[in-house]
């Protein structure tokens, strides 16, 4: 392997940052060996609380127990307006950017507390009282932040769904939470074309009853079909509430969300956090991994249907005070400058964004980022996918002329906020390396055998110790929660990616080690694919893998087995397709489908994906031993199918 590359802290950026090397390792190991006055303190420092907790923690890995700061009683919208409505009340809390270039909005801590406050009376005229769910189906506009913060204001648990969900997915996720009102917008814009929300929310919820409210923001004022027993305007209805509502005292065990993530069997599950763990974790990892100085200007290019927009759009970056970009359109439109436009228009100085989109723009040529200063930009941060060192030296050199520091950011929608990365003062960089732990956090690679490896090596990437801002449970299913997490390796959590640890104890994510895929970004399960190819009466049989492709990180890989009598055709293959795209949205669009006569089976009838990947990856020599298969001839098939398409 050729000599890593190696980029120290300059002396200048140390001086200013928030947390030297030395303050990190003293941090780090109090954490670790006193995590209870640590956190205590932390709790402190960090969040507001009406009354403080009985027992800082109670947690109990072996029977899926997690409980910090229980007793303890607080409001999530009031940390993260009213406390800080004194001292900067009339800073931007955010700065909207539309779809549109030059169409901008900028909402002041003040303005934003008036409107949650208002929609949250709405909620409560509705009937929406603790503990109740609400699902939100939003694009990008400052009204997703206002609807997350007004349920938690009365107590009630928002489920977030992605806009580029189908409205498919969005009943199926309405259903399992037992969402009874939505919060929506007419339609969104991307690149200038509408997506049609609100039609979406109409036909997911057709025939249930149960959902009494829908409530719509007018975004493009396009016309919509209208149920007046059952629709609110919110405009009309914000424009007739009250701006005061009593914040709820929630206790820091009390849920706060559910999000929905796929896994490598079954359906999406409903990932719950709750209030006083999650908004620590998500507010002091904020601060310091992005090194945030008061007054700062931040962008994160995330959609807060993911858990990157939960924890580093809406509560990190507000429950400190900060400025936070809403960014409503896409990258490339109007043209693949607009980035680094918005990043001088609103003077930014720590930008958040994913390896996905800086390998598309990279691939744009430097012209289009030279053109803008970029001055202002201090930090630039990476997340969701494991980072190329192409990228990463691209990222650094061009976009952040030598000068920002990257912080690469390895977390989960199950851990809440970020647990291995970078401190921009603290930690020397490693161009394709998440670095370090974060407090609290102590990975261990294990074999496939649960055996602990020590020193430098690879392995299954395991948490030991629960922290504040974990996951509590599978939203009813607790007995999946635990299969998935916690029994693999026994009294550990398991995050289901690989990763490798080099001598200075960084740490290299090589990607999932299980069956769930990461396309430009997005987690998917290759069983939800599968799930929906098989609903077309052609389909026998499905397989998806994953395979590398440059720009998206993973492709999806479809081999699909025909019933009997039924001829593969560019027509199936399209009416494919279009099948994934509406039963689980556009970001679920095969790349490949290939006509499959037989899929390699195990004599216990499973599936070798083992396999399928090599043939994915056009890897022949290495199919390792095909000994164990019930019909051997079926990958010679494959082989000879995959040269014909
Ligand atoms: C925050 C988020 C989680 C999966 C995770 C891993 C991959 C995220 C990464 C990374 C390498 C990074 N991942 N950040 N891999 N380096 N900096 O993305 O949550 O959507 O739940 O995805 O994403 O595979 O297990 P989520």
């Amino acid at each position: 392997m050729a000599a890593e590359k190696r980029y120290p802290v300059p002396p200048e950026t140390a001086d200013h940052a928030l947390l030297s090397r030395e303050a990190y390792e003293r941090m780090y190991r109090r954490s670790l060996e006193a995590p209870d006055a640590f956190w205590a303190e932390q709790a402190e420092a960090f969040l507001t609380w009406f009354e403080t907790w009985d027992r800082v923690s109670d947690n109990d890995l072996t029977k899926g127990q997690i409980r910090w700061f229980e007793g303890g009683k607080l409001n999530v919208s009031y940390n993260c307006l009213d406390r800080h409505l004194d001292t900067h009340g009339d800073r931007n809390a955010i700065i909207w950017e539309g779809d549109e270039p030059g169409v901008t909005r900028h909402i002041t801590y003040r303005e934003l507390h008036a409107d949650v406050c208002r929609l949250a009376n709405v909620l409560k005229s509705r009937g929406v009282s603790r503990g109740d769910r609400v699902s939100i189906y939003m694009p990008m506009i400052p009204e997703a932040v206002v609807a997350m913060l007004a349920c938690t204001r009365i107590g009630a648990v928002h489920s977030i769904v992605f806009g580029g969900f189908s409205p498919h997915a969005l009943r199926d996720r309405i259903v399992d939470a037992d969402c009874r009102t939505v919060i929506t917008a007419d339609q969104g814009l991307r690149s200038g074309k509408p997506v049609p929300l609100k039609e979406n929310v109409d036909k997911a919820i057709d025939g249930l009853d149960a959902v009494h409210s829908v409530i719509t923001v007018r975004h493009t004022g396009n016309p919509v079909s209208w149920n007046d027993a059952r629709d609110i305007d919110y405009g009309k209805a914000l424009a007739a509430a009250s701006d005061e509502c009593a914040p709820e005292a929630m206790d820091a065990e009390d849920p706060l969300f559910i999000l929905y993530t796929s896994g490598s069997t079954g359906k999406p599950k409903g990932v719950l956090h709750t209030t006083g763990g999650y908004l620590l974790q998500a507010a002091m990892t904020f601060k310091y991994v992005f090194d945030y100085h008061d007054g700062e200007v931040y962008w994160c290019t995330a959609d807060v249907g993911w858990i990157t927009g939960h924890s580093y759009i809406v509560y990190g970056p507000l429950a400190n005070g900060a400025t936070s970009l809403v960014f409503e359109g896409v990258p490339t439109y109007p043209d693949a400058g607009r980035f680094w436009q918005i990043i001088d228009d609103h003077q930014v100085n720590i930008f958040y964004t994913a390896p996905t989109a800086i390998r598309s723009l990279m691939g744009q040529g430097e012209e289009l980022v030279k053109k803008h200063s970029r001055q202002s930009l201090r930090v630039l941060g990476t997340v969701g996918e494991p980072i190329n060192p192409e990228a990463w030296e691209w990222y650094y050199r061009v976009v952040g002329d030598e000068r920002c520091r990257i912080v690469d950011t390895w977390w989960q929608t199950e851990t809440g906020a970020i647990m291995i990365s970078a401190l921009p003062g603290a930690i020397d960089l490693k161009p394709g390396s998440a670095t370090l732990p974060f407090f609290g956090v102590e990975p261990q690679l294990v074999d496939n055998e649960g055996n602990v490896l020590e020193g430098a090596t690879e392995g299954n990437l395991c948490l030991t110790q629960a922290w504040p801002s974990m996951m509590r449970t599978i939203h009813g299913d607790h007995e999946r929660f635990m299969n998935t997490y916690l029994t693999t390796y026994p009294g550990k959590y398991f995050t289901g990616d690989g990763a490798r640890r080099d001598e200075e104890g960084y740490y290299w994510i090589t990607g999932r080690v299980d069956d769930v895929l990461n396309v430009s970004g997005h987690r998917m399960g290759t069983a939800e694919i599968e799930s929906a190819l098989v609903l077309h009466d052609a389909v026998a049989e499905a397989a998806v893998v994953g395979y590398p492709h440059d720009l998206k990180g993973q492709g999806i890989y479809c081999y699909v087995t025909l019933v009997q009598g039924t001829e593969p055709s560019d027509h199936l293959e399209k009416e494919l397709a279009s099948l994934v795209r509406s039963e689980i949205g556009p970001i679920a669009k095969p790349d490949v489908i290939q006509w499959a006569p037989g899929l390699p089976k195990t004599r216990s009838g499973k599936i070798m994906r083992r396999i399928l990947r090599k043939v994915a990856t056009n890897e022949l020599d290495s199919l390792g031993d095909t000994s164990t298969l019930a019909d051997p001839g079926v990958v010679d098939d494959l082989i000879s199918q995959r040269a014909n398409q």
